[in-house]
């Protein structure tokens, strides 16, 4: 008996001590840009922020969606956070963020996520522009047939709704007609024995 309580008691602190944060991994915690983010201006720099401290050595490489490296530069772990600067514009697309930290607890981790590129280039948006004025003239002239159209169509919606309307009630009426002849029915049927 005393053997199992002395295993039960070391199975207990066991469990204790691995829920314990200080024997936790440290994981990621969040960063900029965020995993899954879409970055829509120029990118300059990246932070991830740790769960715990981590040890100076860490380590962090971003990748293109095709594999190629591109180049980080100050890479700095204040603490829980490690930063490291963008050296080059950044096409748009999908890249990796990976890193190789050890944690407070002395163990390797290493992990990495993505995050999307998508900026707006100055010549597309010129190009929309002038499509939009086109759009602009092009409505301009054709607008007296659309109030028309949208006037016909705003009174059909008008006649459709009232359609709508009766149909519901012919179909309440069929079924409140229904129900009455059934109970008149059994009222009859239970008469008659
Ligand atoms: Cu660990």
């Amino acid at each position: 008996m005393k053997k199992f309580t002395g295993a039960l008691a070391f199975i207990i602190l066991l469990f204790a001590f691995s829920a314990s944060p200080a024997f936790a991994h440290t994981h990621l915690d969040t960063s900029d840009p965020e995993e899954g983010s879409t970055v829509t201006e120029p990118l300059d720099s990246i932070t991830l922020y740790f769960e715990t401290v981590i040890e100076e050595s860490a380590v962090m490489e971003l990748h293109a969606e095709d594999g190629t490296e591109v180049a980080l530069d100050n890479l700095t772990v204040n603490d829980d956070e490690f930063s490291a600067d963008v050296t080059e514009p950044l096409e748009n697309g999908t890249y990796t963020i990976s890193w190789d930290i050890i944690g407070v607890d002395g163990h390797p981790m290493e992990d990495s996520i993505s995050f999307e590129v998508d900026i707006e280039e100055t010549a597309v948006e010129e190009e929309e522009n002038t499509d939009a004025a086109e759009d602009t003239e092009n409505a301009e002239d054709g607008s007296e047939e659309q109030a028309d159209e949208n006037e016909a169509a705003s009174e059909n919606n008008v006649q459709e709704e009232a359609a709508d309307d009766t149909n519901s009630n012919t179909l309440l009426i069929a079924v409140l007609v229904i129900a009455i002849v059934a109970v008149i029915a059994i009222v009859l049927l239970k008469r008659k024995k």
